[in-house]
Order: structure tokens, then sequence, then C-alpha cells
């Protein structure tokens, strides 16, 4: 049986197309392929760079949708249908809004893969193919092998997408993760983690919280330390808490990682419920910051902007904190409404939802702009807001200015050297999204 796999874009520049210079490894396809019984061939196509050959025959095509993305996905969902060929949707929409993306698809699954994948084949083969397939979000991955073959000769990144855990926790109310995986973490079997990652030199542990649990992430640190090989995570502030987990990090041969401080703001912390991971915002985290950069570990700040105690001096403020600490790499998106998320759910109960609640699917929607009304602003004021600071953090005296920080970028030239080439890479990056209209241009408004 021929199987296609999408990875679906986000949108395009208006009368344009945006292809994504900084695209990474869709992992999602590597492990639903690496679930796949060997039998059947496989093509993937990764549609945020590359024309998708909606004639080439093919008997079944699987696609990830995420909610940005699910325009887009169900417009190539209607090119194969059109043409006969029925269509699998899964991913994080697919589990949060399975009823919408069902109208789309032949069948959507739901929750991880691993379960309910070759099930699947099996009955599609038998002609028996269901609606619907519950997978739960379980042990990541299990025993299965990305096939990375599939990325073979695409252009990706240098940088391997690999994962030790899935889920979080946590409560942060924004969160979609957190709603997917139901404030549950699984954490693989550390030896078929070191197995993955073989002599792979540089990589993307993709995990939400790398050190939700503490003591499964020193004991796969510890393991890592003789590979020598170089990599970047996501992790919570807490992080800077122990020392231990620090010193491990740093051994296992962690350059940086991305912080999710969303706030500079205490009482936005506590509102958006972070504040047991974020307990620092109170002293303006200036101790942690400063033991991660003892380190020597660079960090790509997250920030969302809009919550209920934001204002536009206050967003100002966010930027201008990101700069005097010379993060290396910061994100200042705007806070949005992810359907099945607590914040959706209040902000639709208070009216403030725009785009008739569903951002996602509206044609006037643009990325990265309001999709709710802010409490101490109007949604244009909080998109000028974004857009500004953004504009600010990658101009080149920002660029140059954070060059010069002797604990991180200017530690080494290795760590120069990233610095360099990602930050200039992000700066022409963010500014081509901006203003994106979500879907491809064949649907464009005129
Ligand atoms: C790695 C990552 C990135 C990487 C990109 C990686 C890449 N390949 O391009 C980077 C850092 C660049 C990134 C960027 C963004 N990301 Co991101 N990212 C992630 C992250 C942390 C992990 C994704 C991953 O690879 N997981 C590992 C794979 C194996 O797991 P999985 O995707 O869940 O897939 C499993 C199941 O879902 C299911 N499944 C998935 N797809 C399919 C398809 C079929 C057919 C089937 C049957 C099953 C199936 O089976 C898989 C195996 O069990 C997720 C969080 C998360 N846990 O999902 C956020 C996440 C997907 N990102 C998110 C967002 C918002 C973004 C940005 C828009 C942020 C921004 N404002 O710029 C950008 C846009 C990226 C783009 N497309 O241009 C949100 C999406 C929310 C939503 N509701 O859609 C998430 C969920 C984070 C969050 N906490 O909210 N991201
Ligand atoms: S700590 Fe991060 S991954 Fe966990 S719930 Fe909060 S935002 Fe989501």
């Amino acid at each position: 049986m021929d199987i296609t796999l999408i990875k679906p874009k986000i949108g395009h520049p208006k009368g344009g197309e945006y292809l994504d210079e900084g695209r990474m490894e869709p992992l999602m396809l590597g492990v639903l392929g690496g679930l796949t019984p060997p039998e059947h061939h496989l093509t993937l196509w990764d549609d945020r760079f590359e024309p998708i050959d909606f004639d080439r025959p093919t008997d079944l095509v699987a696609i990830t949708v995420e909610t940005f993305t699910a325009r887009r996905s169900y417009e190539i969902a209607l090119e194969y249908r059109n043409r006969g060929v029925p269509v699998v949707m899964g991913g994080i929409h697919a589990s949060l809004l399975t009823q919408e993306v069902a109208q789309h698809c032949d069948t959507v699954i739901t929750g991880d893969a691993e379960q309910v994948w070759s099930i699947l084949l099996e009955d599609f083969q038998s002609g028996e193919m269901k609606a619907i397939y519950k997978g739960i979000p379980g042990p990541a991955q299990g025993i299965t092998q990305p096939r990375r073959d599939l990325f073979a000769g695409k252009g990706y990144l240098p940088v391997s997408l690999i994962q030790f855990s899935r889920g979080c926790p946590n409560h942060c109310f924004y969160c979609a993760t957190s709603a997917f995986f139901e404030h549950t973490h699984h954490v693989r079997p550390v030896d078929r983690v070191i197995q993955e990652i073989g002599d792979k030199k540089l990589l993307f542990f993709v995990d939400d919280n790398f050190t939700s649990n503490k003591a499964a992430a020193k004991e796969l640190l510890r393991a890592m330390i003789p590979l020598k090989t170089h990599w970047v995570g996501q992790m919570s502030l807490d992080v800077a808490l122990d020392d231990e987990l620090l010193t491990l990090l740093q051994k296992s041969g962690c350059m940086g990682f991305v912080v999710g401080f969303e706030s500079i703001n205490s009482d936005n912390v506590t509102w958006m419920k972070k504040n047991n991971v974020n307990s620092g915002v109170s002293r303006a985290y200036e101790e942690q910051i400063s033991r991660l950069k003892d380190f020597g570990f660079q960090i790509w700040a997250a920030f969302t902007l809009g919550h209920d105690f934001d204002t536009q001096s206050s967003i100002e403020d966010t930027v201008a904190f990101a700069l005097k600490h010379r993060f290396s790499f910061a994100a200042f998106n705007i806070l949005l409404p992810y359907p099945g998320t607590p914040l959706y759910d209040k902000l639709n109960e208070e009216n403030r939802l725009l785009f008739n609640g569903n951002w996602w699917l509206h044609t006037d929607y643009r990325f990265n702009h309001a999709a709710f009304i802010p409490k101490h602003m109007t949604p244009d004021q909080l998109t000028q807001a974004g857009m500004a600071g953004r504009k600010k953090f990658n101009s080149f005296p920002s660029v140059v200015h954070r060059a010069l920080d002797l604990k991180t970028n200017l530690r080494s030239l290795p760590k120069l050297w990233i610095y360099m080439k990602y930050s200039l890479l992000f700066r022409r990056e963010v500014a081509r999204k901006e203003n994106m209209i979500l879907g491809g241009n064949s649907f464009e408004e005129s």
C-alpha cells in the first residue's frame, strides 16, 4: 500500500509564497513512519517548502494538524478527497477539536498514534476503517524508532529532533499541550533514547518540559555524558533551583534551552496559573537568570503578550527586560486562545473572542495578531505592540548588543557561531511571517 504523509504549512504572505528557511524535521511523521509496517511504501510531503503532487497515485493520506495549520490541512484534504483518496488526520488539533476535524477527513486519530496506527492500517486494508480511533496520551514512542530516512535531502536544519518525555504535569491555563496530555507526563526508557541518539552531533529535545521529572532527567543526562553530543531543549524556569541538574545539563552537552517566562508581572503569572514554576517572578527572575548564565546556557526566552494585567507599556517593559538580560533568542507571541484550553473557555464566557471564536479558520485572521479583546488595550494595540517588540528585539543594534554577553554568547567560538547563525535566521523568518494569511494562496480572498 502507498501512504502519503503530510506536514502542512501555516500560510502565506498576501499575493506570495512563504518558504520556511528555518524548517525542522517533522518528527511526528517520522514516528508515524516508524509505526508503519515495512511492507508499505511511504512518501513525505512537507508543504512548508515543497509543492504537493496531488496527482501522484496513493492509497491513503495522513495529515498532521495543529490549530494554526488546520485551515491549510482542510484544503489539502479536500484536494485528495476530490480525487477519491481517503484522508486520515491526527495531531494536537485533531485531539482538541475532534468534531471540527472529523468534518474534513475520513478518519480522525485522537491522542498518540502509537497504540492505534497499525490497527487503522489493518482496518483500512480490510475495508473497515472507522471514523475515529482514540489513542491515549501515553509513554512517548515506546520502542519505535522514527523513520529519519524520510527526512533525507529535504534541506532541514542540521539538528535532529528527538523526545525523551511527553506532556507536562503543570496547569498553565493557556497551554494546549497541558490540555492534550491532561496534565500527565511520561518518560521513555533511557536506553531507548541513548540508542536513538547514536552518533548524532546536534539534537533538539522537543519535550514540552524536559526537566518535569527531575530524577528521570538526571538519569538520562548521566547516560548522555559519554556521547559528547550537543543539544538544546525546552524547560521551565524551576530548573535554575537545582544545581546538580544544572551541572548534569552542562556536562551532557546542553548548550541552551527555551524558557517560558511568559510575563514579568507576577499578577499575570498567577493569573495564568504558572506561579509554581515561575516562582522567581516576584524578584524579577534575577537570581534564576544569573544562575543559568553562570553555566553558560544560551536562553531562548518565550513571552506571551496580552495577559489580563498587560498594558502597552508593560509590553515595552517586557522587551526592555529581554534586552537587558541579553537573551540569545526571544519570542514575543501574542497570547492565543487555543481551543480546548481553559483560556479559550474563559474568554468565550466573557465574550472576548474575536473572529467568531475560530480564528484558525477565519479568512481575516493574520498570524500572530490578537484574536481576543485584551483587558487594557484594543486588539489592534496588542497586535502592534507585539510587532514593535519583535522588531526591536531582532534589530541589528540588538543583535550586536546581545552578542556581547560574556557569560553566554561570547563564552566560546561555537556559542558565538550558533548565536550569530540563528539570530540572523530568526530575524529574517520572524519578519517574513508577520501578517501571514492562514492557508494556501489559491484560497486567498481578493
Ligand atoms: C517541536 C515543536 C516546535 C518546533 C517545530 C518542529 C518542527 N518539526 O517543525 C518549533 C520550535 C520551531 C515550533 C514552532 C511553533 N510551534 Co510548536 N511545538 C513543538 C512541540 C514542543 C513538539 C512537537 C513534536 O514534535 N512532538 C513530538 C511528536 C512525535 O509528537 P506529536 O506531534 O504530538 O505527534 C504524536 C500525536 O500527536 C500523533 N499525531 C500527530 N500528528 C499525527 C498525524 C496523524 C495522521 C496521526 C494518525 C497521528 C498524529 O501521533 C504522534 C505520535 O504519537 C509541540 C508541543 C507538543 N507536545 O506537541 C509544540 C506545539 C505543536 N507548537 C505550537 C505552536 C503554537 C508553535 C508556533 C505557532 C509558535 C509561534 N507562535 O511561532 C510555531 C509555528 C511552527 C511552524 N509550523 O512554523 C503549539 C500548537 C498549539 C496548537 N493547538 O496547535 C504546541 C502544541 C505547543 C503548545 N504548548 O501550545 N514548535
Ligand atoms: S510548564 Fe510549559 S508545557 Fe507545562 S503546562 Fe506550563 S506552558 Fe504547558
